[in-house]
């Protein structure tokens, strides 16, 4: 059974392989090349169905995309749904990356909380549900609490992963999750997390 991934982005496509995989070796999940819709929401819910229904419509095959990024409590929860952008048009993540790290130079440990943030919306076209069931939509959410880093480390993952370090490891053994392996970030990602809500959705398919 095929699924397919509404992004450009590689990395997702590789994280949400490896996630599906786990528990649901059945689903193929391929990706998209579809034309890419304007993501104009102001949430990340918005973005992701925008994401999602472009690319159910096209293929007529089930569609899940993620809309993602980091919010940190300090900034309002910025850059939020501006994390691709955050330094400008480019997306550039070194550049998104040290523009963040700027930000909160002045900002001391306790207060650098943040979290990754992933919300993957679930379409079903009406040819892919079955005879006579309706169009299906659904969105889930994953967080990711932990705090930024004061410099980048580690060359794994992608985006601002050297700078985010996860809740819940050893004092005085912490890695951001650019020190990760991709199996432990997958273990325990936001992207994880929200799958973690979707699977159950998809026991249909
Ligand atoms: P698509 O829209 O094509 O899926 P995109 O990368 O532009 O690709 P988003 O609009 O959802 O996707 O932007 C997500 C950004 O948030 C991403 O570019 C990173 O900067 C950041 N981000 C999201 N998940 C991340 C993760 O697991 N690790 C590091 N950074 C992440």
């Amino acid at each position: 059974r095929q699924i397919v991934l509404a992004t450009h982005n590689p990395h997702k496509i590789e994280e949400f392989q490896a996630i599906v995989a786990a528990t649901r070796p059945d689903l193929e999940v391929v990706g998209y090349d579809g034309p890419e819709p304007v993501e104009d929401g102001v949430t990340f819910a918005e973005n992701a169905l925008i994401k999602a229904r472009a690319a159910a419509a096209h293929t007529g095959l089930p569609a899940l995309a993620d809309d993602s990024g980091i919010c940190v409590d300090v900034l309002g929860g910025a850059p939020g749904v501006f994390s691709a952008y955050w330094a400008g048009h480019a997306k550039d993540a070194a550049a998104n990356l040290n523009l963040l790290l700027d930000q909160l130079s002045d900002i001391g440990d306790p207060h650098r909380a943040a979290r990754f943030v992933s919300t993957i919306a679930l379409v079903v076209p009406e040819a892919a549900s079955g005879a006579g069931a309706a169009e299906a939509e659904h969105v889930v959410e994953g967080v990711w609490p932990g705090r930024l880093a004061t410099a980048a480390s580690g060359g794994g993952g992608f985006g601002y992963d050297p700078v985010f370090i996860p809740d819940g490891q050893q004092p005085g053994a912490e890695r951001t999750v650019g020190e990760w392996t991709a199996e432990e970030k997958n273990a325990a990602s936001h992207r994880s997390r929200a799958f973690a809500e979707l699977a159950p959705l998809l026991a249909g398919l």
